[in-house]
């Protein structure tokens, strides 16, 4: 298959997440038939959902590959796994790393594991700014131009941090 550029949503807020997040960039930078082609800086952001946890740190890795979808999201999902992900109960919860695929071209994909662009996509400050950061110029599927979402989305809780 020919290579496609997809975007990668890293975020923690348990165990030193700045070394979380990047190592988990090193790491998906490794996967197989993948390469690395930019990352954002790293932005501290106040927790959407439950308050009573610490502060995230986001990143958005643009990433070339040629497996598909759903074999990129088994690299992800054991990435997370070894970073000593437990998942929780509760909805939107602390957690060690969270990788979640944003874009895979400009592909739609909607099946029971994955759906893609990735929801909430629209809504998130700390997804669009660091994406803004790598591909300001960036169209999204059935979403439209990202300057657009990021015009309606105020940067409020949302700071960049030096490198
Ligand atoms: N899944 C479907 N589509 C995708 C996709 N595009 N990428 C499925 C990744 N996974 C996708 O994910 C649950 C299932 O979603 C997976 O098994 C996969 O098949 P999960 O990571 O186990 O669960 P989760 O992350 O707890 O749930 P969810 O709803 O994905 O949470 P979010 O949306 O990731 O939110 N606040 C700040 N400031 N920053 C954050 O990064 N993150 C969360 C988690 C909450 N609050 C936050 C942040
Ligand atoms: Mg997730």
């Amino acid at each position: 298959m020919t290579a496609v550029t997809v975007f990668v949503g890293l975020g923690s807020n348990l165990d030193n997440p700045r070394n979380q997040v990047m190592t988990a960039l090193t790491e998906l930078a490794a996967l197989e038939r993948t390469r690395m082609i930019a990352a954002s800086s790293q932005y501290r952001s106040v927790p959407m959902g439950p308050a009573d946890q610490p502060d995230y740190i986001n990143a958005v890795a643009m990433l070339e590959t040629r497996l598909e979808a759903e074999a990129l999201l088994d690299g992800l999902q054991a990435i997370e796994t070894g970073h000593r992900r437990v998942r929780g109960s509760e909805r939107w919860g602390p957690r060690t790393l969270d990788l979640d695929l944003l874009l895979y071209g400009d592909e739609r994909i909607d099946t029971p594991r994955l759906r893609v662009p990735h929801a909430g996509l629209a809504e998130r400050n700390f997804v669009l700014y660091p994406l803004a950061d790598i591909a300001p110029d960036l169209d999204i599927p059935g979403l439209g131009p990202l300057r657009e979402l990021i015009a309606r989305c105020p940067q409020s809780g949302l700071e960049r941090l030096p490198e």
